[in-house]
């Protein structure tokens, strides 16, 4: 049987490296085998240009070239390891996806939803997440929590507006789209994020 597609996704700091080995070890424990994986990046090609997409030196990169070089990742990272471990059965668990495309490219830098939509169509054929936990935490939360890492990358050094415009996107999206969305309050405790991610899992664990 065909694996499920999970993916965690947030702004700056929000705590989806903290929660993912969690989410994996409550697949794990219902008796899933998992695959983690994460976007840009997931293969040894696609981690070649998530050095290209982060590294400040490319500060100034076109908009247009940024979307491309995502979408060429997310492609190599779909035929290599996404599609092959949904088919085998497993559950691919991913840092990261489309819906960072939308927030990122579309709410960041003001590309056109559309023209994203059109590079989703082609890049992933129907393939989209069964389950996406939209990790939620006002802005000002998220970049107090990254800015206790060292040096910034290319994304890192925008300002606050942007990361307010990636926020309001992936929480249109949401709200768009409540089948496949749980919208998580990760401003709470790691505990209070940790109980609100177990209910979201148990929905589509208890469909399987
Ligand atoms: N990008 C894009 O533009 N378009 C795309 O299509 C895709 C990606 C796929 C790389 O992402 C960049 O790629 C990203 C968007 C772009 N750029 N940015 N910014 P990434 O996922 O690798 O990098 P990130 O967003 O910078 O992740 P992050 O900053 O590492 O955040 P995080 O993983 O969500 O947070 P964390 O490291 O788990 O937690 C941050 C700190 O908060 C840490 O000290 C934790 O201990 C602490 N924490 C976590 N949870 C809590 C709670 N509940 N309470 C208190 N403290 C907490």
């Amino acid at each position: 049987m065909r694996g499920r597609f999970i993916t965690v996704e947030g702004g700056e700091g929000v705590g989806k490296t903290t929660n993912l080995g969690y989410i994996r070890a409550a697949l794990e424990n219902a008796g899933k085998q998992v695959q983690s994986t994460r976007e840009p990046g997931g293969t040894p090609l696609a981690e070649q240009i998530r050095g290209l997409l982060l590294d400040p030196i490319n500060t100034g990169m076109s908009a247009d070239c940024e979307l491309l070089l995502v979408f060429a990742a997310r492609a190599e990272h779909l035929a290599k390891v996404i599609q092959p471990s949904l088919e085998s059965g497993q559950w691919v668990l991913c840092d990261r996806f489309t819906d960072a495309t939308y927030a990122y490219q579309g709410g960041g830098r003001g590309l056109s939803r559309q023209r994203i939509s059109e590079l989703e169509a082609l890049v992933q054929g129907a393939l989209r997440p069964d389950l996406t936990l939209l990790l939620d935490v006002p802005v000002a939360i998220g970049l107090a929590r990254a800015g206790e890492r060292g040096s910034l990358d290319r994304f890192e050094q925008e300002q606050t507006d942007f990361f307010e415009r990636v926020r309001q996107a992936y929480l249109e999206r949401a709200a768009a789209a409540p089948e496949r969305y749980r919208v998580i309050d990760a401003s709470l405790t790691l505990a209070q994020v940790q109980a609100q991610i177990d209910l979201a899992l148990r929905d589509i664990l208890a469909k399987e």
